[in-house]
């Protein structure tokens, strides 16, 4: 498990529930369409990267926990991958998770990127939704980036498709909003445990999060020319008092994406390198070794071992 070294502290801010309630915890699936905002609001309301974040669609491939503690409650994240319709195993797996945290939630955040124009994928996501009827609060996301008219009509039609407990305006870049929905939130949580110690903000493995990391990098350079393509499995993970060393194979599926990734006499690499290697060190200070190797492995996305070895939890 990831730790913070210093427990979060409650914030004075945070809707505090009255002093004779109980303790207040749960479960929330952060649900919507691919790159509508989900991983970054999880990360913000964190207040810790937890899970990767690329401004290309089908950047989470996993249900991951991001946990919020504030007085009185706790709020366990649960970030999903981008509702879609699946068109491989590992497409299917995504969906899989997605209908896990559905089925697990006390409460459901339906974020919509309400800079885009409502189409097929949105009532593809509603429908979906709709098999699991949760409780939902839905969040017009990227209010940062649009017309502030536009906001009154896309909150009335939103109100016509699906019994929504709250709609709300935010921007997860921006924190703007936050505030109002984490109260949405808390105020419908049930009574419960603290689930997790103060100090605990995810449920990764360590090298689960540094093979994302590595992952945001390669997406981040090559998201155009291989977009979906690409997954990083850490081979070998050895943390020392002085240096961590990460050894990696990165996948590929055809042998004409290899010289993409690696770029001209290798500078691609290298800079993908270097970017993911200060991250982790960060994780994993002082210092990380990093070896990446590139590998062809033709359908991997349809290859069940594989797909079943990117499943932290498997
Ligand atoms: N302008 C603006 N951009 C945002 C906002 N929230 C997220 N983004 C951007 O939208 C892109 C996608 O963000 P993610 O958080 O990865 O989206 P996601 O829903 O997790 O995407 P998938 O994991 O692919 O399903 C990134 O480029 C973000 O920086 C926002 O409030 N305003
Ligand atoms: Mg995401």
């Amino acid at each position: 498990m990831i730790q913070n070294s210093e427990p979060q502290i409650p914030d004075p801010e945070s809707p505090i529930p009255n002093s004779k309630s109980r303790f207040k915890s749960g479960f929330v699936a952060v649900v919507g369409r691919p790159n509508a905002g989900k991983s970054t609001l999880v990360n913000a309301l964190v207040g810790e990267k937890v899970s990767i974040v690329t401004p290309a669609p089908q950047t989470t491939r996993n249900r991951i926990l991001g946990i919020v503690n504030r007085a009185g409650a706790q709020i366990i994240l649960m970030d999903t991958p981008g509702i879609h319709k699946p068109f491989s195993r590992l497409n299917d797996q995504m969906m899989m998770f997605v209908r896990q945290a559905l089925t697990e939630r006390d409460l459901a955040v339906l974020i919509v990127d309400a800079a885009e124009k409502f189409g097929k994928g949105d009532e593809f996501t509603l429908q979906f939704l709709k098999e699991f009827s949760p409780r939902t609060i839905l969040a017009l996301n990227k209010i940062d980036v649009i017309k502030k008219p536009r906001l009154l009509p896309l909150m009335d039609q939103y109100s016509k498709l699906y019994d929504f407990e709250e709609i709300l305006p935010i921007s997860a870049l921006h924190g703007e909003g936050f505030p109002e929905l984490l109260e949405a939130v808390v105020r419908r949580l049930p009574e419960g445990p603290q689930y997790f110690p103060p100090e605990v903000y995810t449920d990764q493995p360590e090298r689960f999060l540094a093979s994302e990391i590595i992952r945001e990098k390669i997406i981040r350079h090559t998201r155009r020319e291989l977009p979906y393509v690409t997954a990083v499995l850490i081979d070998d993970f050895e943390e020392g008092e002085t240096l961590t060393r990460i050894h990696t194979t990165i996948m590929v599926e055809k042998e004409s994406q290899k010289p993409i990734i690696i770029g001209a006499g290798g500078a691609r690499l290298k800079q993908i390198g270097t970017e993911a290697r200060q991250e982790l060190e960060k994780l994993f200070p002082p210092k990380v070794f990093l070896e990446l190797f590139v590998k062809v492995e033709p359908h991997w996305r349809d290859n069940r071992a594989v797909v079943a070895e990117l499943d932290y939890r498997g």
